[in-house]
């Protein structure tokens, strides 16, 4: 089997330190937390940012200075940063990361329209999401479609005959949101069936659900993200102390099984990235 790729998550937009204490918000600590995660085995850190006091901004500045923090510590990592941001942000708010210079080597791109947590609306249109796509297109810049539910790979897979996408695409399918699909093996079965065989995707899902679906992941050939955007525990009532602790126990998952962890030069040659 192909080594496993993953992915930290280290902050998203929407967990507080009121939740747990060590969920980043400064650039030094999204430094931190990013090289923990990469010493750990993560080759690619999801990045949201945030204000100092915790606020999710999609600022092009946050973002640049978080990019040059995070390499100054782990010079070959992937950065992918989000353009989902948090809910209610506009489009163009949400597409700043795409404009640094150099480009990021990937970027988040999100498939459908939802429920978001129940009664928040995550809203990406078709024409929202195409446009999303041709900004990342000249930019060079490999789009990890974000698939909260069988309906947004559907969408994709319009998207890319419409030659808004090209192939091989990347999933990351995120089971569990309250609003997308569940996080049941035959959630999991139903998306990795739903796309093209070429493809590469990875599995993430929320709280008590993120570890036994990245288990499945890895033995079905998948690829893993964690991070406290997803989840915040380590075990049942134990939260966990970094990204780090989350990113080593599926290490260590994975190898129990015999397959070894690929380093970002692996990553980017597996995600055909540039
Ligand atoms: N924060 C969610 C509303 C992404 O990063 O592209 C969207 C999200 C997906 O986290
Ligand atoms: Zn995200």
């Amino acid at each position: 089997m192909e080594k496993l790729i993953i992915t930290a998550a280290i902050c998203g937009a929407e967990v507080t330190k009121e939740q747990n204490a060590n969920i980043p918000y400064t650039i030094k600590e999204m430094g931190k937390e990013a090289e923990s995660a990469y010493n750990a085995g993560a080759s690619i850190i999801h990045l949201h940012v945030r204000e100092d006091d915790g606020t999710p901004t999609q600022s092009l500045e946050r973002f640049k200075a978080c990019f040059a923090e995070i390499h100054s510590r782990c010079p070959d990592v992937i950065i992918q940063p989000s353009t989902g941001g948090a809910v209610g942000m506009n489009d163009k708010e949400r597409l700043q990361p795409i404009y640094l210079n150099p480009a990021p080597e990937m970027a988040t791109l999100d498939c459908g329209t939802m429920n978001f947590g129940g009664n928040d609306i995550f809203i990406n249109t078709e024409s929202n999401i195409i446009n999303f796509a041709e900004e990342m297109n000249k930019r060079g810049i490999k789009p990890e479609l974000e698939c909260f539910d069988k309906g947004m790979i559907d969408m994709a897979l319009r998207i890319q005959k419409k030659g808004y996408l090209k192939k091989p695409m990347h999933f990351n399918f995120v089971l569990g949101v309250v609003g997308g699909i569940g996080a049941t093996p035959r959630d999991l079965n139903y998306l990795i069936e739903s796309i093209p065989k070429e493809s590469t995707y990875t599995v993430c899902a929320i709280g008590r659900y993120e570890f036994p679906m990245v288990f499945l992941s890895i033995v079905l050939g998948g690829h893993a993200r964690v991070g406290f955007e997803d989840n915040i525990y380590l075990s049942k009532g134990v939260l966990a102390k970094s990204n780090g602790d989350l990113v080593n126990k599926v290490v260590n998952m994975s190898h129990e099984f015999g397959r070894e962890i690929a380093s970002p030069k692996e990553a980017r040659k597996l995600l055909h990235i540039r």
